[in-house]
């Protein structure tokens, strides 16, 4: 009898994707200042690379090329107002050993932005929500375990944020890069042009 033969079962390339809020070069440039400002990292500790930060809305994971269309209509299904939001506390998560930057206040056009996106994948690509309750944060550092306070060197961080972003993560020669491939706007208020 012959030996059974090797098999090569093509998988079908995958892409992994997220949703996130994905600062302006001004925002930036300020979280530069800030992961500057924070006491060194732990051991193993890790800051994030500066163009990697981001704020993640939605997390798909590995997903096949045939979803994007989907995820397009979904994205442009969520016609919700630009607002204003202001980054000025850190906290870990101790389980993930995750520093991150976060608002005090999340404002609630965020919220409701965050719950209409989450809806438009559910019902139009059969996305599942996560079961946690969305708590927006900025992820500054991994392998972290102590909380620290705000830099007194560094003011709270002012953000303006009128789109949002797909991303996809991708590796290079220094580690993870993520690279936004869609973004959409949020709708500027109106009332307040016209009261210019
Ligand atoms: P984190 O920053 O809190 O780790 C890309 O990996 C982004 O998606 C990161 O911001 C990460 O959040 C988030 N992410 C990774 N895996 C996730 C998961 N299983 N559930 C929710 N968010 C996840």
């Amino acid at each position: 009898m012959n030996p059974p033969q090797e098999m090569h079962i093509e998988k079908p390339r995958t892409r992994r994707l997220f949703f996130a809020l994905w600062p302006d070069e001004a925002t930036r440039t300020r979280l530069a200042g800030l992961l500057k400002a924070l006491p060194p990292p732990e051991r193993h500790g890790r800051d994030m690379r500066v163009e990697n930060l981001h704020i993640t809305l939605f997390f798909l994971g590995d997903c096949e090329g045939g979803l994007l269309p989907c995820l397009d209509e979904a994205g442009a299904a969520v016609r919700r107002d630009a607002f204003d939001m202001v980054l000025d506390r850190l906290g870990v998560f101790e389980r993930a050993r995750v520093q991150w930057a976060g608002v005090s206040r999340p404002p609630e056009a965020l919220l409701r932005m965050q719950d209409a996106l989450s809806l438009a994948l559910e019902a139009r690509c059969g996305m599942a929500r996560d079961s946690r309750p969305f708590a927006p944060h900025l992820t500054l550092r991994r392998n972290a375990r102590e909380p620290c306070a705000w830099p007194e060197s560094v003011p709270p961080i002012p953000w303006h944020v009128d789109a949002f972003v797909l991303v996809e993560s991708l590796n290079d020669d220094e580690g993870v890069r993520y690279r936004p491939v869609r973004q959409w706007p949020l709708r500027q208020d109106e009332t307040a042009i016209h009261r210019v």
